[in-house]
C-alpha cells in the first residue's frame, strides 16, 4: 500500500535522533559496514586510518547518505515514488556497487538507527525505514547508465 503520514513521522524522527550526535551514530554505521564487509575500506578513502569519528568527510558522508532516506520517506509520501539525480546513479555505477553491497548499508542503517532512537524503536519503525532505503536504493539502480 501507500506510505502513510505515520511511516512518513516514524522515518522523521529516528534521522532527528541520528542528528543529536552525528559523530557517535557515524562511528556505529561504518563499524557495522566494515564488520559485514571488510573491503569497503577501499570504496571510502576517509576511511584509509579507520573509523575516526572527529573526520569531517565520514560524518559528512554518513549524514547525507542518512538525510536521502529521509527524503526518500518524504517523496514516498508525497508522490508515492522516489526518484534519485542522475549523478546519484552515475557514481554508484561507476564503484560498481552491488545488490548485495546494498543489503549491508541498509542493515548498518537499521542497526544505527535502531541505537539512535533508543525505547522508540518499534517494528512499524523497522518497516518504514526498509521500504524508504529499498525504494530509494531502487531509485539508484535505475539511474545507472
Ligand atoms: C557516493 C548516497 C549506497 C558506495 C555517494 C554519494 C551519495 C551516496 C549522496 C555522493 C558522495 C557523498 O556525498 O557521500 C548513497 C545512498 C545509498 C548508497 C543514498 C543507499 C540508498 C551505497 C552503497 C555503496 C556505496 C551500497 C557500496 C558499499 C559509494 C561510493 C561513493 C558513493 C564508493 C563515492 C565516494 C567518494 O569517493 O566520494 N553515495 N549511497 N553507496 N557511494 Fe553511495
Ligand atoms: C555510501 N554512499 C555514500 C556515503 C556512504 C557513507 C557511508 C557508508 C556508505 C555510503
Amino acid at each position: 500500500g501507500a506510505f502513510t503520514e505515520k511511516q512518513e513521522a516514524l522515518v522523521h524522527s529516528s534521522w532527528e535522533a541520528f542528528k543529536t550526535n552525528i559523530p557517535q551514530y557515524s562511528a556505529v554505521f561504518y563499524t557495522s559496514i566494515l564488520e559485514k564487509a571488510p573491503a569497503a575500506k577501499n570504496l571510502f578513502s576517509f576511511l584509509a586510518n579507520g573509523v575516526d569519528p572527529s573526520n569531517p568527510k565520514l560524518t559528512a558522508h554518513a549524514e547525507k547518505l542518512f538525510g536521502l532516506v529521509r527524503d526518500s520517506a518524504a517523496q514516498l509520501r508525497a508522490n508515492g515514488v522516489v526518484v534519485a539525480d542522475a549523478a546519484l546513479g552515475s557514481i554508484h555505477s561507476q564503484k560498481g556497487v552491488t545488490d548485495p553491497q546494498f543489503v549491508v548499508v541498509k542493515e548498518a542503517l537499521l542497526k544505527t538507527l535502531k541505537e539512535a532512537v533508543g525505547d522508540k524503536w518499534s517494528a512499524e519503525l523497522g518497516s518504514a525505514l526498509e521500504v524508504a532505503y529499498d525504494e530509494l536504493a531502487a531509485a539508484i539502480k535505475k539511474a545507472y547508465a
